[in-house]
């Protein structure tokens, strides 16, 4: 049975704070976790009990269950993501704005007893590894079970958390599913106070207030004003056969594969290297005492999108997800064993992500939902990192931006210096994903991948990089990876996943000052031959395609890249404008 009071020790601040929000809130009871597997395990019981999950097969699937979420609430909600900053200027014009006065006066009346009849669990977390100079706390208070139970696998809940919160300040997050009401859902962000209130929504990325909320927005401020960067960056540590590690953090947009790189199984061919993973998300990024880039990874679990994971394409993350793993929104069979589209066989009938009869070539849509999700503990996973609880974090020799990209952008490709560096991330376009609801495949810009993320003005974000050049003597380089091109028949011409490994070599490789490449106008691109492609077979005419950089459509590319810059306004920095025209007169002169 959980703690109906706070326990000995549990600062007045976070007293005060729980009595506050209770008052307005008016919850049932309130629940204070600790973290334990008792506590979990009586969270899901309830669950099951009451139907909010459904036990899959304990079989193959030992401890494992499903979450049907309502349909209309399956994606990150962009629309209603606000940052509410005094000046409207400090959000920028990528983000939507509100003055705290106005978000505060709305929430309150929409606050008023939203958690009545319903239990309040309060849950103080810590982001980063124990006893780390880089972690940080917070607290959500949230009347979702369902947030409950994956804020425990997704953050350390408990005692580390309240050790920390005692020595200093902490974020506070509150929560309501409130009645789902999709005209009143909002997640705001104040950074000045260091509070998220998100109401509304019960998906992952709106409603686990320790991800995006905490982890990205309010921590990208935090990060700008102390000098150290909150990215949505994975981090792998790359082992070649010697033994050397090399890690490499990259930042990809929602859905484009941060999970499955990260998770990398070495295909057959690539005797002796090794990919360990430190995150699959987020990477918190500070220098240390000698200028070098240490990160760690603020989450100790994975919510990560299921469709197109399969034994063949990542049999790591599949032994992975076998046990102790909550599902949202997959299908199942009539034994309960789940599936999604990309896993492979399946029988002719499944239930699809809503609960319905779905017969496979017969039945409209997809099984499961394209944003479908696992969330399971990082300790599960084979091939963690040793590093992984590092509380000086692990050192950062290269950095990738990548995205979703079906033409245009080479396989991979280095840049010439850091401001170059941070123009290939400033100009990131990407093709829209299922993460969050809107249309899916439109191109839009997303630099650095932290469109979405990103908790002020996307031009001091930029500012803010290049502010690295003078801060560091040991800056990482910087590459661009697309796995994504397709061919002229819409099939992909790079078949990814374990293959990447060969993309992952190069860069290692050219960091040792190894690999060879070509000078190009965009920057130093792989020679064939360099990439070592020998042992997965692909036609040489494909390879060339792959890093073939086709000189108009980058001066388009361009184009587009300096109105998006123009939109900005005047913080956009002089020293990006620079690289752009740079970039602009080496493609011409080629031309
Ligand atoms: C995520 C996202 O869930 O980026 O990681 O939407
Ligand atoms: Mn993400």
């Amino acid at each position: 049975m959980p703690d109906k009071e706070p326990r000995n020790g549990v600062p007045q601040s976070l007293i005060e704070w729980v009595g506050e929000v209770c008052r307005l809130t008016k919850p049932r009871d309130v629940v204070w976790c600790d973290g334990s597997n008792e506590e979990l395990r009586y969270l899901v019981d309830g669950m099951v009990a009451d139907g909010a999950l459904i036990k899959l097969n304990e079989r193959s699937y030992p401890n494992c269950y499903l979450h049907r979420s309502d349909p209309n609430d399956v994606a990150r909600s962009e629309e209603a993501t606000f940052i509410c900053t005094a000046e409207r200027d400090d959000a920028g014009p990528t983000n939507n704005w509100m003055a705290p006065g106005e978000a505060h006066a709305k929430l309150r009346g929409l606050l008023d007893g939203c958690m009545a009849g319903r239990t309040m669990y309060v849950i103080p977390y810590l982001l980063g590894p124990v006893g780390s100079p880089y972690s940080q706390a917070g607290v959500e208070l949230t009347d979702s079970p369902y947030v409950a139970v994956n804020m425990e696998i997704m953050v350390k809940v408990g005692a580390a958390a309240l050790e920390r919160l005692k020595a200093g300040s902490f974020v506070r997050g509150i929560h309501s599913v409130a009645r789902l009401d999709q005209g009143n859902k909002y997640i705001c962000h104040f950074p000045d106070e260091k509070l998220i209130v998100s109401l509304n929504s019960n998906y992952g990325g709106n409603a686990l207030l320790s991800k995006k909320c905490h982890s990205l927005r309010l921590a990208s401020v935090m990060a700008r004003d102390e000098g150290w960067l909150a990215e949505h960056m994975l981090i792998i540590g790359v082992e070649d056969p010697n033994g050397t590690v090399t890690y490499v953090t990259g930042a990809f947009p929602s859905a484009s594969g941060k999970t499955n790189l990260a998770m990398l199984k070495p295909p057959e061919y690539m005797k002796g290297w090794n990919v360990w993973a430190v995150s699959d998300d987020i990477a918190w990024v500070h220098l240390d005492s000698e200028g070098a880039f240490r990160a760690i990874n603020p989450e100790s679990g994975f919510f990560a999108v299921a469709p197109n994971t399969s034994l063949k394409t990542n049999p790591r993350i599949m032994e992975m997800v076998r046990r102790n793993t909550i599902f949202t929104n997959v299908a199942f069979s009539s034994d309960r064993t789940p599936w999604w589209e990309g896993m492979g066989e399946h029988p002719r009938k499944l239930w699809d992500w809503q609960g319905k009869v779905w017969i496979a070539g017969k039945s409209p849509g997809s099984a499961a939902h394209p944003n479908s999700r696992f969330t399971t503990s990082i300790l599960q996973y084979p091939s963690l990192s040793p590093e992984y609880g590092n509380p000086n974090g692990v050192p950062i020799t290269a950095m990738i931006f990548g995205g979703r990209r079906s033409e245009l952008l080479p396989l991979v490709y280095e840049s010439f210096s850091w401001e170059h560096g941070v123009l290939m991330g400033a100009m990131l376009r990407v093709e829209t994903t299922a993460a969050a609801s809107g249309e899916v495949g439109v191109l839009r810009n997303d630099p650095m991948a932290m469109k979405p993320f990103c908790g002020y003005h996307i031009a001091d974000y930029f500012n803010h990089w290049l502010s690295f050049r003078s801060k560091s003597g040991k800056l990482p380089k910087i590459f661009q990876i697309n796995p994504f091109r397709l061919g002229r028949d819409g099939s992909f011409l790079w078949p990814g996943y374990s293959h990447n490994l060969i993309v992952l070599k190069w860069i290692v490789e050219r960091c040792r000052g190894k690999a060879e490449a070509v000078e190009t106008p965009i920057g130093y691109v792989p020679t064939p031959a360099s990439l070592n492609t020998e042992g997965m077979n692909i036609p040489e005419a494909t390879l060339n395609e792959l890093l073939h950089v086709d000189k108009d459509a980058w001066m388009d590319e361009l184009e587009s890249s300096r109105l998006f810059f123009e939109s900005l306004g005047e913080k956009l920095p002089e020293a990006l404008r620079l690289e752009l025209e740079k970039l602009m007169d080496r493609l011409r002169s080629a031309a």
